[in-house]
């Protein structure tokens, strides 16, 4: 069956164009200029004619970091891969990329199984897997090989969380010099995780409980610091790095300078990191700064790293944006840590937003209608190995497509999003462009302010190497 979708504006990392776009099952076929003699021809022939009129017409985003079903601070993030993908369907999100976790002890194989598990007969869209590696060993580094080849090209190293995740200079770099000979990317959270601890039981000791604590201790220079001592470890070991929610101006900074020094360094931020912050957020009263704990952390507004970040967005030293969704809710999860800001389990759900809050900066001026589909759906794509699969409406890729209304105005809260979080961080924002409907490989999902899909429509996605390495 074919479907016509025409009358539309269709936006791309390039450019903005009117364009009618041609799709056969699962498959765009053709992208056809509008009042053309093929462009009349198919819409003859098309089953479904779909009028895009005033709409514009983009690849469906891809999310490379989420994390549905977490197992945080003895808690569970809570969103499912059901629920949690879903969501980012209603968003515009028709991939994301999610985290097998491999604790230090266990094995990678059997722990991917597990996420697998959870994953599959469960998605509402197509996803992909990176892979934790929480215990670097002579086994888990033979594992990255098999992985590779399986398609899960991509494995994150944690600097932080001493005792859960963290591995030490030496097993980073052993993990960096095998990523180097599989072709594989290392994504990083960067902080110094031995010196924030020191920080926050001293800070506990003086009765500083608050959620505002937690960015207070997590301090600007741990990030900044662990994210240079990552550079460095890369270029000794000879492979590429990719810097996961970079949160700080001088953080920034390294990443920047390793990249005009030729490094392959790249790195992602987050719409929290460009939305909210210290004072306003992290410090509210009443514990409700619990809702904005999440690791990086926020910075605050006094120093000027949100402009940063926008800035690295226009200049390409941020490549993309992603959301590190990991929700909790207030109730039973983020309350664990009412008398101690360092059991408040960590992470902001934003699954269903990144799309409408980066469009915020096409219509603030901060970045330009094109760069808001590159950092959400192209360079995801190729960052990650899914391109032209993914990423990109042109003949031969997936039909994932959303159609976007850039003039309706609307106010995000906790009554109105498809999460499964008893709260929302972008509770009373209001916003200036919305998803109007999402195609996933040819079948619309979202229409008419409703979800026609079921769980299980997500095919598993076997990624091929970033193609970013050099
Ligand atoms: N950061 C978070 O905020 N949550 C989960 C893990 C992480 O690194
Ligand atoms: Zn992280
Ligand atoms: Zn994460």
């Amino acid at each position: 069956m074919t479907i016509l979708i025409k009358n539309g504006t269709v936006i791309s990392a390039t450019g903005a164009d009117p364009a009618d776009v041609l799709i056969d099952g699962e498959t765009i076929v053709a992208v056809l200029q509008p009042g053309s003699e093929l462009a009349a021809s198919a819409e003859a022939g098309a089953a479904r004619v779909i009028d895009a009129a005033g709409l514009y017409v983009i690849p469906g985003g891809i999310d490379g970091h989420t994390h549905m079903e977490l197992p945080f601070g003895g808690t569970v993030a809570s969103d499912d891969f059901e629920s949690g993908t879903r969501a980012a369907a209603w968003g515009g999100t028709t991939t994301i990329i999610d985290f097998a976790v491999q604790p230090a002890g266990e094995s990678v194989r059997e722990c991917l199984d597990l996420w697998m598990g959870k994953a599959e007969g469960n998605c509402a869209i197509d996803y992909g897997m990176h892979q934790i590696i929480g215990g670097v060993d002579d086994q888990s580094l033979k594992d990255m090989d098999a992985l590779v080849d399986e398609g899960i090209t991509s494995f994150k190293l944690f600097m932080a969380y001493p005792g859960v995740f963290l591995s030490d200079d030496g097993q980073i770099l052993r993990a960096m010099q095998q990523a180097a000979g599989n072709g594989a990317l290392i994504m990083m959270h960067a902080e110094n995780g031995l010196a924030i601890d020191v920080l926050a039981e001293q800070a506990v000791e003086r009765g500083e409980t608050a959620p505002i604590n937690h960015g207070l201790v997590r301090r600007a220079e741990f990030e900044s610091e662990a994210t240079h001592r990552a550079i460095q470890l890369a270029k000794v070991g000879a492979a590429p790095l990719y810097i996961v929610h970079l949160s700080a101006s001088e953080a920034l900074e390294q990443v920047a300078m390793a990249r005009n020094n030729g490094a392959n360094v790249f790195a992602e931020t987050c719409p929290q990191y460009l939305y909210f912050n210290v004072e306003d957020h992290l410090g509210k009263p009443d514990f409700e700064g619990a809702a904005y704990v999440c690791s990086t952390p926020l910075r605050t507004k006094h120093e000027h790293h949100q402009e940063d970040l926008w800035k690295g967005l226009r200049t390409n030293d941020l490549s993309l944006v992603a959301t590190d969704h990991c929700p909790f809710c207030m109730k039973d999860q983020k309350e664990l840590g009412r008398d101690d800001f360092r059991a408040i389990p960590n992470g902001i759900g934003g699954v269903e937003h990144r799309m409408d809050m980066i469009y915020q900066g096409v219509t603030t001026g901060e970045i330009s209608l094109p760069r808001w589909v590159e950092l959400c759906s192209t360079t995801p794509a190729r960052m990650f190995g899914l391109y032209p699969q993914k990423g990109t409406i042109q003949p031969g890729s997936d039909a994932d497509i959303v159609l976007y209304d850039p003039k309706r105005e609307w106010t995000i809260s906790v009554d109105n999003h498809h999460m499964n979080i008893d709260m929302s961080a972008y509770e009373g924002i209001d916003v200036t462009g919305h998803v109007h409907s999402v195609m996933s490989r040819g079948r619309m999902i979202i229409e008419n302010d409703a979800y026609h899909g079921s769980p299980g429509d997500g095919k598993y996605l076997r990624r091929g190497l970033s193609q970013y390495l050099i």
